[in-house]
Parts: C-alpha cells; sequence; structure tokens
C-alpha cells in the first residue's frame, strides 16, 4: 500500500529567487526564505550592510520578490520606522515591514536605533538573524559571538572571553508586544513565529540563530543539523515572550550535552575539557532561568 504523508505545513509559496549569492549552506537565506513564506506579498525589507546585502544581489537586480530597500549599518530600525509612519499616512499600514539585520548591525551598530524603535512601540517587525559574527567582513567578533569561539579578531590564545549578550533580555525589558527566538531547524515553529508577529501592532522582534558554514567552520551540508544541535544542547532555545513577561517555551529541547554541539564546529576547536564545562554549567544557569520566567507566567 502506497505511504500516505500529511500535507507540510510549510507555505509552497517562493518569495526568493535560486540563483542568489549566498555561500551554500548558509542560514540567512534560508530564514529569509521561510520568513516570506510566512509574511506573504505584502511585505517591504530594509537590510542594513551585511551578508545579505550581497545575497540580494546588485542593483537593479533583487533576489527578493517583495521590495527591499538597502541602507547604512546603523538605521535598519530609525529607517524601518520611518518607512511604517509613511506606509500609515498613505493608508497601507497593512504592508509589513521588516527590518532585516545581522548581529553586529543588530546587538552591536544598530542597538541604539533598535532600542529607540523599541521604546516608542513603532510598528515594525525587527528580525536579527544570528550568524554570531561580523561574517561579511571577514569573521569577526560581534557581542553575539559566543564564549570560547574563534574568530579573527578572537583568535587562538585570545579565543573571545565574555558571554554572548542575551538581546532577547534586553528587548523583553522593553515590555514589546512581542519578542521570539526561531531557527532553519524547525522552520514550522518559525513560519507560526512570524505569522503571530504579522498579525500584531507595534514592535515586535524575532531572534534568528542562522547557521554559517564558512564562520562556524562546518561543512555545507551540516548547517541544519548543527542548529538542531544547538536547540537541543539548550544553547539556544526556543521560546517567545509577550509584552516582556508571559514567557512560552515552543520546542522542548531533547538535552544532548552542549559538548555535542561544540565539537562540531571547527570554531570551538580549541577549548579545553574545563572550557567546555563553563559553558555547559552557564548553559545550564540559563535555561533554568528561563523556565522560571515559563513557571512565572503561568
Ligand atoms: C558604519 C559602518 N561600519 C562598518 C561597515 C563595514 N561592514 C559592512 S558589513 C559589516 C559586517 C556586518 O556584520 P553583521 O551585521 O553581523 O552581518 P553579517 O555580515 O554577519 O551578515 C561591516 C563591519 C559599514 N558598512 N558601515
Ligand atoms: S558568510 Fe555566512 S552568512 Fe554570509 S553568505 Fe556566507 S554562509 Fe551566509
Amino acid at each position: 500500500m502506497e505511504a500516505v504523508f500529511p500535507k507540510p505545513r510549510i507555505p509552497e509559496e517562493e518569495y526568493i529567487y535560486p540563483g542568489h549569492l549566498a555561500c551554500p549552506g548558509c542560514g540567512a537565506s534560508l530564514s529569509m526564505r521561510y520568513a516570506l513564506k510566512a509574511l506573504g506579498p505584502k511585505t517591504m525589507v530594509v537590510i542594513p550592510a551585511c551578508c545579505w546585502s550581497i545575497i540580494a544581489g546588485p542593483f537593479p537586480y533583487s533576489t527578493l520578490k517583495v521590495p527591499i530597500y538597502h541602507t547604512a549599518f546603523e538605521t535598519a530600525a530609525s529607517v524601518s520606522s520611518g518607512m511604517a509612519a509613511a506606509l500609515d499616512q498613505l493608508g497601507q499600514g497593512d504592508i509589513t515591514v521588516m527590518a532585516w539585520a545581522g548581529d553586529g548591525g543588530t546587538f552591536d551598530i544598530g542597538f541604539q536605533a533598535l532600542s529607540g524603535a523599541a521604546e516608542r512601540n513603532d510598528n515594525i517587525l525587527y528580525v536579527c538573524y544570528d550568524n554570531e559574527a561580523y561574517m561579511n567582513t571577514g569573521i569577526q567578533r560581534s557581542s553575539a559571538t559566543p564564549y570560547g569561539a574563534w574568530t579573527t579578531t578572537t583568535p587562538e590564545r585570545h579565543l573571545k572571553d565574555r558571554p554572548k549578550k542575551n538581546i532577547m533580555e534586553i528587548m523583553a525589558a522593553h515590555q514589546i508586544p512581542y519578542a521570539a527566538t526561531a531557527c532553519v531547524a524547525y522552520p514550522e515553529d518559525m513560519i507560526q513565529k512570524f505569522r503571530k508577529a504579522k498579525t500584531i501592532r507595534g514592535m515586535r522582534f524575532i531572534h534568528l540563530l542562522s547557521p554559517c558554514p564558512p564562520g562556524w567552520k562546518i561543512p555545507d551540508d551540516q548547517s541544519i543539523k548543527v542548529t538542531r544541535m544547538a536547540v537541543n544542547s539548550k544553547a539556544f532555545p526556543l521560546y517567545e515572550v509577550e509584552y516582556g513577561e508571559k514567557y512560552r517555551i515552543t520546542v522542548e529541547p531533547r538535552n544532548i550535552p552542549v559538548r555535542d554541539y561544540l565539537k562540531v564546529q571547527g570554531r570551538f576547536r580549541n577549548l579545553t575539557d574545563d572550557d567546555i564545562r563553563n559553558i555547559q554549567f552557564s548553559v545550564n544557569k540559563n535555561w533554568d532561568r528561563l523556565q522560571k520566567k515559563v513557571r512565572y507566567s503561568e
């Protein structure tokens, strides 16, 4: 008898053309593909300087079937706020304005504009695709780079010695209507979060872990597997926060040791057993804290 498979819940419509300029296995390009499947054609995308400035292609070409506005590194949020206000004035407030920035453009250089937009509760969807370094300019450390990672500015014997900035907690502290983490290894979860974000008015923030084979030093065909390990080791929990206080875990992790996630990536090749124990300790601590917040929300 022929097997009957359930209908996939991922929309079939494509808003990204094949043949774009990302490296093979790039999580940031797949992230955009899923995001637009969820948001649909009434979307405008604002892109500051980052890998996506290249992936989108040189003017007048475009990888996307929706409009893109390329802007300066630090201005994704302020440009998006202005566009959303203008669309409101034109009676086109049903268009989703999506800022789409890397971790450098979000955690670091674009942070002031992002915090301003969040404090004003501007009507934008701000998405950070986080590949945990400044990849476009050759793998330099950002404040999203995890403790112990190799980058060109945190080379061997000078590995990153500070923890990753907790951007979700910072955004939650602005008490914005919606903040969520997501990743390409769980596309249904990701699409559900983008759909939810689309229905909310005001500031929405989505933090996407986006694997980068050259930056993480993994084979091109391992991006999804490695990202799934990030979730299952609790290094990158999948959850959402409403108005800064209602926390919900959306994918229950399988509880694998963080060592398994670190060991498959060349950027963590220099870690000692002690380093890995310390990382496991802080992953456990963050996970406990998150669970307490979930319990407090109930
Ligand atoms: C004000 C300013 N400083 C530096 C640069 C050079 N620059 C372009 S892209 C980039 C790195 C972007 O990193 P990230 O936001 O993490 O995105 P990714 O490259 O990883 O996609 C830098 C430093 C710039 N364009 N503008
Ligand atoms: S460097 Fe990394 S983020 Fe940039 S296009 Fe290549 S795989 Fe994607």
